[in-house]
């Protein structure tokens, strides 16, 4: 393809030529002059005639597939241009614009030529631009701490409870980064994995997660937190050396280095850019790892995706193993998740787009949350609230698709007087003791709990239909 291109400046042409040169043939108008002859004499291949004028074009022996790019730096006619080469017959045509245009001018040129393609020079240069500062600042921060680390010798990896395919991942992430083996570097956590598909990932990917209790934290020189922060484990730890982590930042710690990304879809991919950034060897493990819990956290980028989160997806996919990870994903589906599902579809109620359901006395926690992420797949259901009771404390599972309406917020309003509650938009959980449960709300047990939970949902969004309402009256 041929490409024509109409401007002034010899950085632009200079930039423009090497650029293009590769997938194009590429050819400058200019009106003659030194520069002209300076850059005939590099190479370029430049023609020379008035730009205002169509015989101009018309003698280049351009054809309708020839794309024109004539720049804008607000000094010269660009109308008289534009219209010399339409009525030349060009069609494809780009105006790069060098200079700030304002948007009247931006206007009144569209106006007039509507098929033209408007390109603004810093647009085109700050995605690489920005990514290239922020990987030499991330890689600065990285070298700071590896250097940090360097000297000790043993180091600590913690994780929070019951560690998730993110916080795995990252720990094995993190210890590529500071270059360091199974036996100097230890991935810990106090309490270890107990959902099934995170115990296959573990054993599939040979991650051992050792188990930590408080007064072991003085047998390590450093101490890094990833997929977590310190004020997690309740003042048992209120120092670190090093904390990476998605979720929002938290007082009541202090360390040494932090890397903190709450807009990111995890800690994944935050510890992604580490590693892109100080071009360490990424194996097979380790991306597999991530991959899968970058998948795992943004339940394949159906909440909380970053433009990042698929960047450093894109990244690591050539060096995964796809097959692997398909099959720790079937790991999810077991014969007791099974049941849980048969209890709450015998037992729930769909109402207006909420399914709810209290499945009973379940064994461990996430025989609950999987119910609550399997019902969220029916078509028409947009809240799933699964409660449960697990070792005398009701858990209450939100799962929100659709509505605007926070499911952090409903566990709030709900529990937050009378246990723990939290969450965001798309998940949120309560635990609350069971007997707190009944004082507030009643002696309830089996399908009254399901009817009580669907009337606090039902209660919980008219509230919010309410307020709407009531918005535009306030102002
Ligand atoms: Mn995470």
């Amino acid at each position: 393809m041929r490409v024509f291109a109409i401007c002034q400046d010899e950085l632009v042409i200079r930039a423009l030529d090497d650029v293009l040169i590769r997938s194009f043939e590429v050819e400058f108008l200019l009106e003659g002059g030194p520069l002209a002859r300076r850059l005939h004499d590099a190479g370029i291949e430049v023609t020379t005639g008035d730009p205002r004028r169509v015989d101009t074009y018309i003698k280049a022996d351009l054809s309708p597939s020839t794309c024109f790019i004539v720049e804008n730096d607000g000094r010269r006619g660009i109308k008289k241009v534009l219209s010399a080469i339409r009525d030349a017959g060009g069609t494809l045509i780009y105006v790069l614009h060098t200079t700030k245009t304002t948007e009247k001018e931006a206007d009144a040129l569209k106006a007039e030529f509507p098929d033209v393609t408007d390109m603004t020079l810093p647009e085109l240069i700050k995605p690489t631009l920005v990514t290239e500062l922020s990987r030499s600042m991330t890689r600065a921060r990285v070298q700071q701490y590896q250097r940090y680390f360097a000297d000790a010798d043993r180091v600590l990896i913690l994780l929070h409870n019951d560690p998730d395919p993110d916080a795995l991942a990252s720990g094995l992430a993190l210890r590529n980064l500071l270059r360091r083996t199974k036996t100097t570097a230890i991935i810990g956590a106090m309490q270890g994995v107990t959902r099934p598909e995170n115990l296959r990932m573990a054993n599939m990917l040979d991650i051992h997660v050792e188990q930590i209790t408080p007064a072991l934290f003085h047998d390590f020189e450093r101490i890094a937190t990833v997929d977590v922060q310190p004020h997690y484990f309740g003042g048992q730890l209120d120092r670190a050396d090093l904390v990476i982590d998605h979720h929002p930042e938290q007082p009541g710690y202090s360390t040494v280095f932090k890397d903190i990304r709450a807009d990111y879809g995890s800690t994944s991919t935050i510890l992604t850019e580490h590693l892109r950034a100080v071009d360490v060897n990424i194996s097979e493990r380790t991306a597999t790892a991530m991959l899968y819990a970058i998948k795992s956290d943004t339940l394949f980028f159906a909440r909380h995706t970053n433009r990042v989160d698929l960047e450093a997806f894109t990244f690591l996919y050539p060096l995964a193993d796809a097959a692997l990870i398909r099959k720790m994903e079937g790991a999810e589906i077991t014969l007791e998740r099974l049941m849980y599902v048969t209890r709450a579809s015998e037992n729930g109620i769909m109402k207006d787009q909420v399914f709810s359901a209290f499945v009973g006395e379940a064994p461990r926690e996430d025989f609950i949350t999987y119910t609550a992420d399997f019902f969220l797949q029916l078509e028409d259901v947009k809240w799933t609230i699964i409660a449960g009771v697990v070792n005398g404390s009701l858990i209450v599972s939100v799962r929100n698709l659709g509505y605007s309406r926070n499911a952090g917020e409903f566990v709030k309003r709900w529990f937050g007087q009378i246990g723990s509650a939290g969450g965001h938009r798309a998940m949120a959980k309560a635990v609350v003791p069971i007997e707190r449960f009944r004082e507030k709300f009643g002696e309830l047990s089996g399908p009254a709990i399901t009817a009580r939970i669907t009337d606090m949902c039902e209660q919980f969004l008219h509230e919010t239909a309410v307020d709407k309402k009531k918005e535009p009256v306030a102002r």
